[in-house]
């Protein structure tokens, strides 16, 4: 198993806005500290990722909206004259067509869905880099040299091709996926197992027929990211039934999980996919802070021995999991019960 890690993330530590407070994000630096730590103390070893592809990031996401992530904590210095985190306050309705527009103030209502998470100086460069381990880790697997994990932070699967929210800016489980694809995947899926509903990268691959998305998590009736994620989503257009959302109660424990897990390898299996994402969110862990699943440490190990089984090539890629004490023994089990 290759690791790819980076210190870049140190340097985003957002903001959000919760229960109509401003709170220092769940979603913190400590998080993939104690991935590594765990790691390295299992022997695994970790590798810097590359820089990601101007042209890879292209295909995910929008150039505008690249540009705006690049850009937009100096913007915010510059135009609101703010050391307060960058956040939206308006959104565009949705009964009309709405138009981008040019303050930054109006554009972080526009690329976003969301203020449970915000933009400050280290954003960009985390994001970036977290967005070059997955690269990393699928030329990795797509040059035959094994499974790969990505640690990236901030994670991706909310992000949609020009919207940032949930804690993600660039889709990262999309960016490994689209790699995949241009070193000659004709049919790649990603299983995303986060408890919260994969949208952004569902978003982006709904219209395509080369990339299944498939995500298990909790009933978005009563869960983040609450708009999408039911089972009739099916996809659209070419992508017209490589779309499963597998939406379970809140509360779910191991046997309706499995359930889930094994209905989705199926699909994957009948899919013909050739090399599989797994979009790694241990969010579903029963002492989650965000979650309200009930796998154990070993449901992990067991997730890892299940997606073993398809003897697919495999890219991990690091998504969501609150519980800080405990999300380097949940990593480490996944990887274990992969690897065998
Ligand atoms: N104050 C991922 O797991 N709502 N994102 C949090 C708690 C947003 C989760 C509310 C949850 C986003 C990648
Ligand atoms: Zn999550």
């Amino acid at each position: 198993m290759k690791v790819f890690a980076s210190e870049h993330h140190m340097q985003h530590h957002a903001f959000e806005l919760s229960r109509g407070r401003m709170i220092p994000s769940v979603e913190s630096p400590e998080r993939a500290h104690m991935i590594a730590t765990q790691l390295e103390v299992e022997g695994f070893a970790l590798s810097d990722g590359d820089c990601p592809d101007d042209d890879l990031l292209h295909r995910v996401h929008t150039e505008a909206y690249i540009e705006f992530l690049r850009t937009a904590w100096d913007r915010w210095q510059v135009e609101v004259g703010n050391a307060a985190p960058a956040m939206a306050i308006s959104w565009p309705e949705r009964s009309q067509p709405t138009r981008r527009p040019k303050h930054i103030v109006g554009q972080l209502g526009f690329h976003s869905f969301g203020a449970d998470c915000s933009i400050v100086a280290g954003t960009w460069e985390a994001a970036f880099h977290a967005a070059g381990l997955a690269q990393s880790a699928a030329d990795h697997v797509a040059s035959g040299n094994g499974p790969a994990y990505a640690l990236c932070r901030p994670p991706g699967h909310h992000a949609t091709k020009d919207q940032f929210g949930g804690y993600c800016y660039i889709n990262n489980s999309a960016i490994a996926a689209q790699r995949l694809v241009d070193r000659g995947h004709k049919c790649v899926a990603i299983l995303d197992v986060d408890y919260h509903h994969g949208n952004g990268t569902q978003a982006i691959f709904y219209e395509r027929a080369d990339v299944l998305t498939a995500s298990i998590h909790a009933n978005p009736a009563d869960e983040f990211p609450w708009f999408t994620g039911y089972a009739d989503e099916e996809g659209a257009g070419a992508g017209r039934g490589c779309n499963i959302n597998l939406p379970l109660p809140l509360g779910s424990g191991r046997d309706a999980f499995f359930d889930a897990l094994v209905a989705a390898l199926k699909e994957i299996e009948t899919f013909g996919a050739t090399a599989l994402v797994i979009a790694l969110g241990t969010d579903a862990f029963v002492d989650d802070p965000l979650g309200t699943f009930q796998l154990s440490t070993d449901d992990f190990f067991a997730i890892g021995e299940r997606v073993s089984m398809l003897s697919l090539p495999v890219v991990s890629i690091q998504e969501g999991g609150y519980a800080n004490a405990a999300i380097g023994a949940n990593v480490s089990a996944y990887l274990r019960g992969l690897v065998g």
